[in-house]
């Protein structure tokens, strides 16, 4: 833990909006009463029929109930687009940056609104009603936006699935939610490279369990023919030419599922988390507004891609509830070169950057000299999200990046959190490089030792939630029990996050990383069970075990520890083969960055793979293995390392 502490920069404090007293303040109060703080939060938000009751919960596991505003109505997609129009319809609302630098686009608050509108009547021509589920599988495109907020429109669910997913993982994600839609785009651009979408998508509804599929809107996006399925697929500006742009916001009851977004957890499928519409919009919208300090003429760039929940809740839905330009990214930082952020900062006035550590740390390693070709000065404010930072990547981020005038704001949150929970508040927050600091107005941490005791001051523990906040996640979709045990089992009365954190002398929370077997691999979740049974699958492997390993650019990277079937030759082509395969089940975001080979895997007696050996191994942290007396068979650990460190 660095305790370095950087002050308020002088330049961001002399316009601040909130100090640290008023910080203090106004976090005792909105949780002392925590009912008023929110009741006057919502008031940001246009109900179509006011709420009465605020709040009604209780986190007990037998009781367990969460309601917010529970018998007010809204519309995401009219708060988003419809009031901002009102008031500022030549703002743009998306500036959208494409791959190549020469292509870009601006959006006005107007013309989204169109456009949301028509394609809101494009999904209820294709049969979508209330409540519909619809996937969708889309590069960085404006319309991957348009989709979102057409399906807020009309009430329908949008599942979206990133772009990055294998078709096998998009199936079993539209059998899950028994999507009757999918949008998609023929062809998503990276860096130059095609990611074929709609193949992808042709292939996934192959797939046993996606019958319920009737549809498959796609975007023209590149010059690339597609096949087209008669009576499934249409094209999308076919079909937005049929349709007018009159589509009235459909009134939402408060509780009403608002989106599912899959996430891996520590055993088995991924979740549909489900987020519902009014404190979800409520919580994404305040949380925005106060940790990016929000004004009117800013120009705020998260480069979330909208697959994961950042891009839902700070590329989209916070910003436009705000009625702030928020700027979308098709591309990657290296592409054309590594200068490419610094001049798209330039480009469009960018004031608020917002992203991860593993991007930071890559752009890092370039050098300075790509970001220094970019001047840089309009931007005021940096954010990080998505896994711990290292605090050489935080000062290289603060001195070089925002050349010392910007505070960091390191967000932590997570999928099932809706928005963010611990961040500085700029401007109030003294920082500690690597650390997120302090909890959001009406968030109640703690930490817990193994018994579920809280722990007082200065401590180290698992790192929970006491109370509800509006925006967690209602339910997993179609398993309400798993998401009792998953979240409300371990420690009664209390959200588990399964993060472990520490906490200082200052109140600062330091994030330490997942206590449970979930991976984080430059910021995307991946349950270490997803990849086991990917490799189980193939036909030479007979059994894997998944652990994390200290990666410098990623944070973590995946090894995988495998033995094979007893009649399988260990080769390099195999190796190969296997990196290949769970590219294929899964995603490249899952492709194992080592793959030993186990004549057998250290285990208890009673069966159970020690994976704290494991990560001990991978980390080549072989002197401090720790207790090895309760393996059943001691000897498998020194096969193992000789197998590892050949030549040690
Ligand atoms: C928003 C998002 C959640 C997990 C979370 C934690 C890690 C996220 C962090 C952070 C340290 C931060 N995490 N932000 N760790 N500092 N600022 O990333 O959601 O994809 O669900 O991941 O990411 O381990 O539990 P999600």
């Amino acid at each position: 833990m660095s305790q370095q502490v950087y002050p308020v920069p002088d330049k961001f404090l002399k316009n601040a909006r909130t100090t640290a007293e008023d910080y203090a303040a106004k976090y005792q109060q909105s949780v002392t009463d925590n009912t008023q703080f929110w009741r006057e939060q919502a008031q940001s938000i246009d109900w179509i029929k006011p709420f009465t009751k605020v709040r009604d919960v209780s986190f007990d596991k037998d009781n367990f109930h969460v309601e917010w505003f529970g018998d007010g109505q809204l519309n995401v997609s009219a708060n988003c687009l419809d009031r901002h129009v009102a008031n500022h319809p030549d703002k743009p609302a998306i500036i959208w940056e494409g791959d190549h630098p020469y292509r870009h686009k601006i959006i006005s608050f107007r013309e989204l609104h169109q456009e949301v509108c028509r394609f809101a009547n494009v999904l209820k021509k294709q049969g979508v009603k209330k409540g519909d589920r619809v996937t969708l599988y889309m590069p960085m495109i404006p319309e991957a936006a348009i989709a979102m907020l057409a399906c807020t429109r009309i009430g329908a669910v949008h599942c979206v699935v990133f772009g990055g997913f294998s078709p096998d993982s998009l199936a079993s994600r539209i059998e899950d939610s028994q999507s009757s839609v999918v949008i998609t785009a023929n062809e998503g651009l990276r860096g130059g490279k095609t990611i074929p979408l709609k193949t992808n998508v042709d292939a996934a509804l192959q797939m046993p369990g996606t019958e319920g599929v009737t549809s498959v809107i796609t975007v023209y996006h590149t010059e690339h023919p597609t096949n087209m399925q008669q009576g499934r697929d249409i094209w999308y500006h076919e079909a937005i030419a049929e349709v007018n742009e009159h589509c009235p916001p459909e009134p939402m009851d408060a509780e009403a599922p608002l989106f599912i977004l899959y996430t891996s957890g520590s055993t088995g499928k991924p979740k549909g988390v489900l987020h519902t519409t009014g404190g979800y919009l409520v919580y994404a919208a305040t949380t925005f507004r106060e940790v990016f300090d929000i004004r009117d003429n800013d120009v705020y760039w998260c480069t979330a891609d909208v697959g994961w929940i950042t891009g839902h809740s700070y590329l989209l839905y916070g910003p436009l509830a705000n009625g702030t330009t928020t700027l979308m990214f098709e591309g990657v930082p290296q592409y054309p070169t590594w200068a490419r952020i610094g001049q798209i900062i330039d480009k469009h006035d960018v004031t608020i950057l917002y992203t991860a550590p593993t991007a930071i740390r890559s752009m890092m390693r370039e050098g300075d000299h790509y970001v220094r070709e970019s001047d840089r000065h309009s931007l005021r404010l940096l954010g990080s999200v998505g896994e711990p930072i290292n605090p050489e990547a935080w000062s290289w981020y603060y001195n070089v990046v925002g050349e010392g005038r910007c505070p960091i704001v390191d967000t932590w949150w997570q999928t099932e959190t809706g928005g963010i929970l611990i961040s500085p508040i700029p401007g109030a927050t003294p920082l500690k490089p690597g650390s997120a600091t302090k909890p959001f107005y009406g968030v109640q941490p703690a930490i817990v030792d193994g018994e579920g005791n809280i722990l007082e001051g200065e401590c180290e523990g698992n790192l929970v939630l006491i109370d509800s906040w509006p925006g967690q996640m209602r339910t997993v979709y179609g398993d309400h029990q798993r998401f009792i045990d998953t979240y409300f089992s371990t420690f009664n009365g209390m959200y588990f996050t399964g993060d472990g954190a520490k906490r200082d002398k200052d109140g600062y929370y330091w994030i330490t990383g997942r206590v449970d077997d979930v991976l984080n691999v430059s910021g995307h979740r991946l349950g270490t069970a997803e990849v086991e049974s990917a490799l189980v699958a193939h036909q030479s492997v007979a059994e894997s075990a998944v652990v994390g390993m200290p990666h410098e650019i990623k944070g973590q990277g995946i090894c995988a520890y495998v033995t094979l079937q007893a009649d399988v030759e260990p080769t390099e082509e195999l190796r190969k083969e296997l990196r290949d395969w769970v590219r294929s089940e899964i995603g490249p975001i899952a492709t194992p960055d080592a793959i030993h080979w186990a004549p057998a895997l250290p285990k208890t007696r009673s069966g159970k793979i020690m994976r704290r050996i494991l990560r001990k191994i991978a980390a080549n942290e072989l002197d401090t293995l720790g207790d090895t007396s309760t393996l059943a068979d001691p000897s498998v650990v020194e096969h193992l390392i000789v197998t590892v460190y050949p030549e040690r």
